[in-house]
């Protein structure tokens, strides 16, 4: 299960060459797992602070195995298992994190 793997080994980078790097197959804990990659523009964060809380607020969403938040410009990459979580759950925790997923 994906979401038994340590979530600190999974790799988290920010700015956009880590989120390219999203794109296609994670290898995590030594495991090739099949991802989507949803790229989101979030509103309102104004600090790393806010950076870190959405970052991990989606790090702790089921099926989620990755993300990348670039706080400027609210770039947000995010891998995820389609089975388990749809591109509409991940807005719906970034609005319960306190901030707005624009289209
Ligand atoms: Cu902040």
């Amino acid at each position: 299960m994906l979401s038994e793997l340590p979530k600190e080994k999974v790799h988290t980078q920010r700015g956009y060459n880590g989120i390219a790097e999203f794109q296609g197959c994670l290898s995590i804990g030594g495991q090739k797992v099949m991802t989507q990659t949803a790229h989101l523009t979030v509103e309102g964060m104004s600090c790393e602070g806010c950076a870190k809380r959405l970052r991990e607020a989606l790090e702790g969403v089921d099926g989620v195995s990755a993300v990348a938040v670039v706080l400027d410009g609210g770039q947000v990459a995010v891998a995820y298992d389609p089975a388990v979580i749809t591109v509409a759950g991940l807005r719906e925790a970034v609005e319960e994190t306190g901030f707005d997923a624009v289209p």
